[in-house]
């Protein structure tokens, strides 16, 4: 337990003693904790978070967004069965604020920890697939009402893939680590699929609420019952396309395969999850699609796939500047796994496509 996460963890309106502290989770941007305080023999384990202020460069305006949106959520959920574990419950810190700035002006919050749920890095099952997507979808539908103003831009054109694609091209021209040649078939593959970079911002479709990272380690999954009980990782809720959404559940709830994966033959979209996913987003926010946002559902998932495929390409060519990284070539091989996928979604495309169509 470091002194910086002890310091931090005094903050914060909790009862009791710190008792110990350790990293959490698998996430690739903040710092995750989980914190045990006990008081009179009970304990109370927390999630403490150093937020990532590289990649969110205000976090004072996403904490404003964090606060809205779980505030929001809070009062839709109130009166349900379980519904204290259904939102995100951020913890105050001591002084009143939804944040604590420590001494090196580091930002730092507090989350009540989501007790006898949890987070899976791979989708196991198709019953996993449609409660990911129930979540993901009742989270849209629930946001949609959300009062004015627009939440802020936590990372602008997070999800521009025009912007990520010209980045890409610049990190291939600078190859500030010397490792493009090592890339050569990842490279050659991307520059190929710029055409299909525009698609979904020409095609006119309806700004909303989003989540914006809908991987499948965002949603808590009730230990009991498998239920989806509830979204996490609001960082890059702001406006969006529903599809950014859809796009990224495909691509993390249709393979079973790890997103680093090295074995790309367990990497394909596996049409039964596809189904499944596509169901329980549909019984979540279907009401809400327009005609084109449901002609293109099989397309996001393509889309976002090569997305997040030339996002990690890029981090690799840029010397690992951006997503946590564990091994040698790791951003290589996440790259590789989403260009495997990229791959089994376009052969799987029509008959994606007729899928939705009966359910529409
Ligand atoms: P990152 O932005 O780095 O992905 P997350 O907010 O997703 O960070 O948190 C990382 C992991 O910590 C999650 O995947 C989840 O397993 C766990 N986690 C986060 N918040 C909670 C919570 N309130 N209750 C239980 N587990 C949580
Ligand atoms: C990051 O924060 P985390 O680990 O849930 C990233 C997503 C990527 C994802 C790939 C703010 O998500 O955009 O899709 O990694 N988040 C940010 O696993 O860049
Ligand atoms: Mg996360």
């Amino acid at each position: 337990m470091t002194d910086r996460v002890t310091e931090a963890a005094a903050q914060f309106a909790i009862n009791g003693e710190l008792e110990s502290a350790a990293p959490y989770g698998s996430g690739h941007i903040n710092d995750t904790f989980c914190a045990v305080f006990a008081q009179g023999g009970v304990k109370q384990r927390v999630i403490l978070q150093r937020i990532n202020d590289h990649i969110f460069r205000d976090p004072p305006r996403l904490m404003e967004n964090i606060e809205r949106v779980t505030r929001h959520l809070a009062a839709k959920v109130a009166g349900e069965p379980d519904g204290e574990r259904r939102v995100l419950r951020l913890i105050p810190a001591r002084d009143g604020s939804a944040w604590h700035r420590d001494e090196e002006s580091r930002y730092w919050r507090a989350y009540r920890m989501i007790e006898r749920a949890r987070t899976y890095d791979a989708v196991e099952s198709a019953k996993q697939a449609f409660e990911a997507g129930r979540a993901f979808g009742r989270f849209q539908q629930m946001l949609a009402d959300l009062p004015a103003p627009r939440l802020h831009d936590t990372i602008p054109d997070f999800h521009h893939t025009p912007k990520r694609f010209a980045v890409l091209e610049r990190a291939i021209a600078a190859d500030a680590a010397g490792r493009a040649k090592q890339a050569e078939a990842e490279i050659a593959f991307a520059l190929r699929q710029e055409p299909m970079t525009r698609v979904l911002l020409e095609a006119g479709l309806p700004e909303r609420v989003t989540h914006n990272d809908t991987k499948i380690n965002n949603v808590m999954l009730d230990d009991a019952t498998g239920e989806g009980l509830c979204v996490i990782d609001l960082d890059t809720v702001m406006p969006g396309l529903a599809l950014y959404d859809f796009g990224d559940m495909v691509r993390t709830s249709t393979s079973p395969a790890a997103e680093d994966e090295r074995d790309l033959s367990k990497v394909a979209m596996q049409f039964p999850l596809y189904e499944a996913l596509l169901g329980g987003y549909l019984s979540a926010a279907g009401g809400l699609l327009t005609k084109a946002e449901r002609e293109m559902l099989a397309f996001s998932g393509k889309l976002i796939t090569f997305e997040i495929g030339i996002r990690f390409l890029t981090d690799y060519l840029a010397g690992d500047t951006y997503f946590k990284v564990h091994r040698e070539g790791h951003n290589l091989d996440r790259c590789r796994t989403q260009f495997a996928l990229v791959r089994s979604i376009a052969e799987q495309e029509g008959q994606m496509n007729r899928l939705a169509e009966t359910l529409g």
